[in-house]
């Protein structure tokens, strides 16, 4: 290959964050602050309270060591900017093939109308279309979807020459839609109305066939419907595989006449007595299908693909991702490179993020900190991979991909036959007995299975990279409940401390193979669950010692009340810093703080116990998929900002526990101070009124919830009762 210009045929450029300098200036004076605190901690032991002081203390060191476990990721963030210009200057038409998985699981939790929006925007993007081939595994195997596909098929026909001619953004056609058209000229206004009503037309159609749960009688008459019968059930149906549209037909254009991207249908086998393994296990038949169906149906080899696989809400925002994903694949400096991530963003956060699901500050800061490391994790949606690491590859120094050989196949097969080999790849017993799960594709057993799959392969030798341009690559959905959220947070903080203390823990999988700052890094997930139990000591026993009237912490006389202040102050504004830079609202930064305390008394807390229950092995580990649909009055509620309880979820009990906890001890503390010991005693209280005072400020929708509320999504008054009663024997124990 040849540089361009002098030195700079480059593909992409690499800069580090600003002001790197002045972080590590603040970040030593933080670790100075959290030293000292820990010093005197050690040193100022009282003998009333001696127990709560030390439990303190334990807790302060966790959180000083967690505060040093995340400064891995913001020591040295890099950032990329890519050159795509020069990627067709130097590879013309040669580009590689990519292949674009997206699965489904369940045509109720994830209507296959917003599934068919993601996969028109990925059908949409700007690639040569004979190089494009989508692949759906839709793992209830239902007919449903099926039938909504093949809507998605001939829609596509329209949509693709529309997306090329008016190079509009973004090209999921939902997306599109949701905003008024912007083009004044009359012709072209007409265009776009009319091409909304063709869109609005099959939506409807797909979402009155998926109501009904039966396809029309037309479409039965088809022959592809064969391979669907009544028996067929979402746990129970033979594999299916189908080519919706198959890159080899010549007669499969669009209106203009170009080709089309195939598109296929998957679903893997199913049986009761044979164990799925959940998405891992949907990713992996795909890529065994795709590697065979790519090479019958292009008849030709090109030996090493790209994958993409985004989730099934997730639409493609940027019709350039894959060129500026290739960008760093094709480029001479990156032989190394395995896959190149994309950040995860939603496009249906509120404005201040009531619920903190915005995920800015991972996405901005953390996964790009990563990078001088070796790059960051696989977070399971919006990643390209390079198939041969992805399939097991070691990396070796001298290795050099080559992608544009590529060699004829000799027969070429009929459709039908192509399917059916295709299909005995996916059956239930095809992987017993092979290292698929193992050492060959995504890795089984764990709840988080992408964080595994992509450390393991950076522990052979791989690096990766996270681009995140300004204008997002993918743009996902959010739950949108509080409820919801706490689960996600549950499964997600379960299933990285599942990893922590299992061999594939960073810190013993990782040793000797990766770098010691990137096993930091990913501990950063992974011990985002054991946060809970300092957390829930925090919120517990300094309030409860304000209203028994022991002190825990320095005067604000005492010199060390300052250290205590500036570690606290410093981290706090920075944080909120760092959040509004990375496009937060100050609301969204003190919502975040809310969510933050939320999610460590209850996802972590119950994902550090079930844990622990299965450590014991006393239950096996389950997937369970967040809702992607709610009822008018709760999207009413999560548009406004109101704070969504409603159902007497146990999460719920805790949070309005320790809310009512800590607003009793308030007030019993500032009663005491009042009544009995004077205010000069404010001396000693000071922190822990500071403190209690804090969890009552952001509780304040959680009293709302409580007391105010009429409306459905209040907290039930079974919980609140509940609680109150709960909250109040703790503080009688005490003061008794
Ligand atoms: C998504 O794409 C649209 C249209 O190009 C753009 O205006 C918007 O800023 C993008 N969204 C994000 C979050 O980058
Ligand atoms: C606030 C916001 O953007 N909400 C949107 C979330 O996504 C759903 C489905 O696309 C929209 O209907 C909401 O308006």
């Amino acid at each position: 290959m040849v540089d361009i210009e002098n030195g700079s045929g480059y593909l992409f450029t690499a800069e580090s964050a600003k002001g790197r300098a002045a972080y590590k200036l603040y970040a030593s004076s933080v670790l100075a602050g959290i030293l000292l605190i820990w010093f005197y901690r050690a040193t100022h032991i009282p003998l009333e309270g001696r127990w709560a002081w030390l439990g303190l203390f334990g807790a302060e060191i966790w959180f000083g060591f967690y505060w040093f476990v995340t400064q891995s990721a913001r020591w040295n963030p890099i950032y990329y900017r890519t050159h795509k210009d020069k990627l067709s200057q130097r590879f013309g038409a040669q580009l590689p093939k990519v292949d674009i998985f997206v699965c489904t699981a369940d045509p109720f939790a994830e209507p296959p109308s917003l599934v068919m929006s993601t996969i028109l925007s990925l059908m949409a993007y700007d690639y040569e279309p004979e190089k494009l081939s989508i692949y759906l595994s839709d793992d209830a195997g239902s007919i449903l979807t099926f039938y909504a596909l093949w809507e998605a098929s001939c829609f596509a026909k329209h949509w693709l020459p529309y997306c090329k001619k008016f190079k509009m953004e973004p090209r999921s056609p939902m997306a599109y839609f949701s905003t008024p058209c912007k083009d004044n000229n009359n012709s072209n206004y007409n265009e776009w109305s009319s091409m909304k009503k063709l869109f609005e037309d099959m939506t409807s159609r797909i979402e009155r066939v998926v109501s009904l749960g039966k396809i029309p009688e037309e479409f039965k008459e088809q022959k592809r419907v064969s391979k669907w019968n009544a028996e067929m059930t979402s746990r129970n149906h033979r594999p299916i595989v189908q080519i919706m549209i198959d890159g080899r037909d010549q007669t499969a254009t669009d209106l203009d006449g170009n080709p089309l991207p195939t598109l296929v249908y998957v679903a893997r086998e199913k049986h009761p007595q044979h164990h799925h393994n959940f998405k891992a296990g949907a990713m992996n038949a795909l890529i065994r299908v795709s590697s065979y169906v790519q090479i019958r149906v292009s008849s030709e080899i090109s030996n090493a693909p790209i994958i993409l696989n985004v989730d099934c809400d997730m639409y493609s925002n940027n019709s350039a991702s894959i060129k500026d994903a290739l960008c760093f694949f094709l480029d001479k400096r990156s032989h190394d490179v395995a896959y190149v991530q994309y950040p995860q963003f939603f496009h249906n956060i509120t404005k201040n993020d009531l619920y903190a699901n915005s995920l800015n500050v991972i996405g901005m800061v953390e996964i790009s900190g990563f990078d001088i490391w070796g790059g960051p994790a696989y977070v399971g949606t919006g990643c390209f991979h390079r198939r041969e690491s992805l399939c097991g590859k070691k990396y070796s120094g001298d290795y050099n991909e080559d992608w544009i050989r590529s060699e004829e196949i000799k027969h070429q097969e009929n459709t039908s036959t192509l399917e059916g080999r295709a299909e005995s790849l996916i059956t239930c017993i095809y992987e017993n007995n092979t290292l698929w799960g193992k050492e060959v594709g995504l890795k089984y057993g764990f709840p988080v299975e992408d964080i595994i799959t992509g450390l393991t392969i950076q522990c052979k030798g791989w690096r990766s990279i996270c681009h995140n341009p300004s204008r997002k690559g993918f743009l996902g959905m959010a739950p949108t409940t509080l409820e919801q959220t706490l689960v996600q947070h549950k499964r997600w903080g379960e299933g990285n401390f599942q990893i922590s203390l299992s061999k594939h823990c960073p810190i013993i999988q990782g040793h000797g193979k990766i770098k010691l700052g990137l096993q930091f890094a990913y501990s950063i997930y992974g011990l985002w669950a054991p946060n809970s139990l300092p957390t829930f000591y925090y919120l517990i026993v300094p309030p409860l010692c304000l209203l028994k009237g022991i002190s825990l912490f320095p005067k604000v006389s005492s010199p060390w009340f300052t250290t205590f202040a500036y570690v606290i102050v410093a981290k706090n504004t920075y944080a909120a810093a760092e959040s509004l830079l990375c496009g937060d609202t100050f609301s969204g930064w003190w919502n975040s703080q809310r969510m933050w305390v939320y999610k460590r008394l209850t996802s972590y807390l119950y994902g550090v116990s079930d844990t622990i229950i299965k450590l014991l092995g006393f239950s096996k580990s389950s997937f369970t998929i967040t809702s992607k649909v709610a009822d008018g009055d709760e999207s009413k509620r999560y548009e406004n900002e109101v704070m969504e309880f409603g159902s007497s979820s146990p999460m719920f009990r805790i949070i309005a526990t320790i809310a009512v906890l800590n607003l009793g001890c308030l007030l019993g503390g500032v009663m005491r101070l009042l009544v009995y010991e004077g205010v000069a005693r404010l001396n000693d209280y000071f922190a822990q009124l500071i403190l209690c005072g804090s969890m009552v400020a952001i509780n304040v929708p959680v009293y709302g919830a409580m007391f105010f509320r009429k409306d459905k999504g209040r907290i039930p008054p079974s919980i609140t009762f509940a609680s109150l009663c709960l909250a109040m024997a703790t503080c009688l124990v005490q003061i008794v």
